[in-house]
């Protein structure tokens, strides 16, 4: 029978781990998901304390800890470790296990090793690159996450970001022959739902990165050892935006991953729909890509019409976005019934609060409704000239891959980690209120960071605050919102390390007789069986994806080369 594999009826109890735990099974791949989390949390701990180091400085709370002619070095490092290390390493991590998990079929033992040291090698330059603008010596980085010319950084900086990227090519590389090994043997089966899930993202990030690799081996790198003289600022920006949204899917996949797959268990029910499932996912690779342009609307140089049709795509991106909450949303009530619930809203009091793994999840995908309002408006060319490079932005993504993606990595761990290390959770109270901290630390913070955008507030200073400016004020005063700024920015770092706390605590655990959690997957009330088999043919949708992005891109990028690959040039600027 298919899919015997991936969904087995649920004891839902303590299972003895000789028998069944994730570690005792495969405990290679449990060691690499171990590897991956651990560099994954170090980050988050790292970029965290920035984090709040920065909030407490651009509010003017309190500046005793860097000068502000450091503050573009702490902000590089916040967005570098929190965006791109600490989401990628969960992702490789967890994308790991979901691969080996419903296929019942082991990674390679060197690829592994190979990716992941890679991987951390590569983080290890970036980081390196980075402190060293702290120190003042000749090796820096300060030119933030979106690292696009004329700012240039240390060429250390490039190839470690070259390294972590490459890094996760390989780690796809892995998955797929994974799958190509179970293909052989399963020839006629459905694509069990998490590794089609997992290979549909890595199409999406194969297609997308294509265009950060081209900038960064093909012009930062080069320009950085002087072996080029200069580069074309728009085409290197327009070639990090065709990556720099992507991205935020890459970021949120894995969390869609976790709240299809894993959260309507947690909830005590299943799945709502396998197919809508495929269907959300194969949109995503087909119009996660043609969209950069919508951040990069105040830019010269760019023919409106391709903003707007960036603009478009943008909209209809919304879509699978929608799709997912009425999934998920559909799969929680379901389960909320079976525990008991009645009623039109009565039936959210019966899901189950207490559970860290549940409520964080939960919590998180309230928020990214939020996050995709204040979404909407950025994507709307004429309106985004209102928020564009304003505190807004921080604001809403921090939303999205602040607490969509990173509550739902955190909460996911107190299930995950279990099974990984064959220790049952520690510290239980604490990860029980975690979630509800972040959740308010953030709203506090986030609120506050979306008004003062409206307000004019810049992003990006350690010191917001001119001679002579007064910022209109929207409601309250601009006082106000500093102050939640800086408070929630300290609850999140509470949170954080209340988050680390639970991991240190159970990692060095001892190791458990019986486990409390288990990874079998309750069957979706509507299964594969009932989706178009030409959903897993993922040639063609890649093929579509190729052609969709030729169409938005193809001509925009010609007549930014037309005149040149270099031209308009701009030498390095150094920061
Ligand atoms: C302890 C929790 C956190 C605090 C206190 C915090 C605080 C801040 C603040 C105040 C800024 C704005 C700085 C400015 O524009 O001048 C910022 C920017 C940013 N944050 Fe966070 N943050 C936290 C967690 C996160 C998380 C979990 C992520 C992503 C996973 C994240 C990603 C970013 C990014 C990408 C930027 C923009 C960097 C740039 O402009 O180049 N933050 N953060
Ligand atoms: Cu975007």
């Amino acid at each position: 029978m298919a899919f015997a594999d991936e969904y087995k009826e649920t004891a839902g109890e303590a299972i003895p781990i000789d028998r069944e735990a994730f570690v005792d099974q495969y405990p290679h791949d449990a060691f690499i998901v171990r590897l991956n989390l651990a560099v994954a949390f170090g980050a988050l701990g790292v970029g965290g304390l920035f984090g709040l180091i920065q909030a407490l400085h651009r509010t003017g709370i309190y500046r005793g800890f860097v000068s502000s002619a450091d503050y573009y070095t702490l902000l590089t490092g916040h967005g570098v470790l929190l965006a791109l290390v600490f989401t990628t390493f969960f992702i490789t991590g967890i994308f790991s296990w979901a691969v080996v998990a419903s296929l019942d079929e082991k990674l390679s033992e060197r690829l592994s090793k190979l990716w992941f040291g890679t991987m951390f090698v590569g983080t290890l330059l970036a980081g390196f690159a980075i402190v060293g603008g702290l120190t003042g010596g000749p090796v820096s980085a300060d030119v933030l996450f979106t690292f696009y010319a004329p700012m240039a950084a240390s060429p250390i900086f490039y190839l470690g970001a070259a390294l972590l990227i490459v890094g996760s090519w390989v780690a796809g590389v892995d998955w797929f022959l994974a799958y190509r090994r179970w293909r052989a043997e399963h020839p006629d089966e459905r694509i069990p739902l998490r590794t089609f899930m997992v290979l549909s993202t890595m199409l999406m990030w194969y297609i997308s990165t294509l265009g950060v690799a081209i900038e960064v081996v093909v012009f930062l790198l080069p320009w950085s050892l002087g072996l080029i003289p200069a580069v074309d600022p728009l085409l290197t920006r327009t070639l990090f935006w065709y990556f720099g949204h992507p991205v935020v899917y890459f970021w949120l996949m894995p969390a869609y991953l976790v709240w299809y797959t894993i959260l309507p268990k947690l909830s005590g029910g299943r799945l709502f729909s396998d197919p809508l499932a495929r269907v959300v996912f194969i949109l995503f690779v087909i119009l996660s890509t043609p969209v950069g342009f919508h951040h990069q609307y105040v830019d010269p140089g760019i023919a409106e019409g391709f903003k707007f049709i960036a603009m478009t795509n943008t909209m209809f991106l919304l879509l699978p976005s929608l799709l997912t909450a009425f999934t998920v949303v559909a799969s929680m009530e379901h389960g909320a019934r079976q525990r008991g619930g009645t009623g039109r809203l009565g039936w959210l009091r019966a899901l189950p609060w207490d559970n860290p793994a549940f409520s964080g999840c939960a919590l998180a995908g309230l928020m990214f409704a939020a996050g995709g309002f204040s979404g909407m408006i950025n994507a709307g060319m004429n309106i985004n000239y209102l928020i564009h490079n304003t505190l807004w932005v921080p604001g809403h993504f921090h939303l999205t891959v602040g607490t969509a993606a990173a509550l739902t990595f955190m909460a996911i761990t107190y299930w995950l980690l279990p099974q990984v290390t064959g220790k049952n959770l520690k510290l239980k109270t604490v990860a029980m209120v975690q979630p509800f901290t972040w959740f308010v630390g953030m709203t506090l913070m986030s609120n506050a960071m979306h008004r003062a955008g409206l307000a004019g507030v810049p992003r990006r200073t350690a010191e917001p605050q001119y001679a002579n400016v007064e910022f209109e004020n929207v409601i309250g005063g601009i006082a106000e919102m500093r102050l939640q700024i800086a408070i929630g920015g300290t609850i999140l770092f509470i949170a954080l390390l209340m988050f680390l706390a639970v991991v240190v605590a159970t990692w060095f655990g001892e190791r458990s007789a019986k486990l409390e959690v288990n990874s079998e997957l309750p069957k979706p009330l509507s299964g594969p069986e009932h989706s178009p088999v030409v959903l897993d043919d993922l040639r063609i949708w890649a093929l579509i994806a190729i052609v969709l992005v030729a169409i938005a891109y193809g001509p925009p990028l010609w007549s930014m080369v037309a005149d040149g690959l270099f031209a308009p040039g701009s030498p390095p600027i150094p920061v």
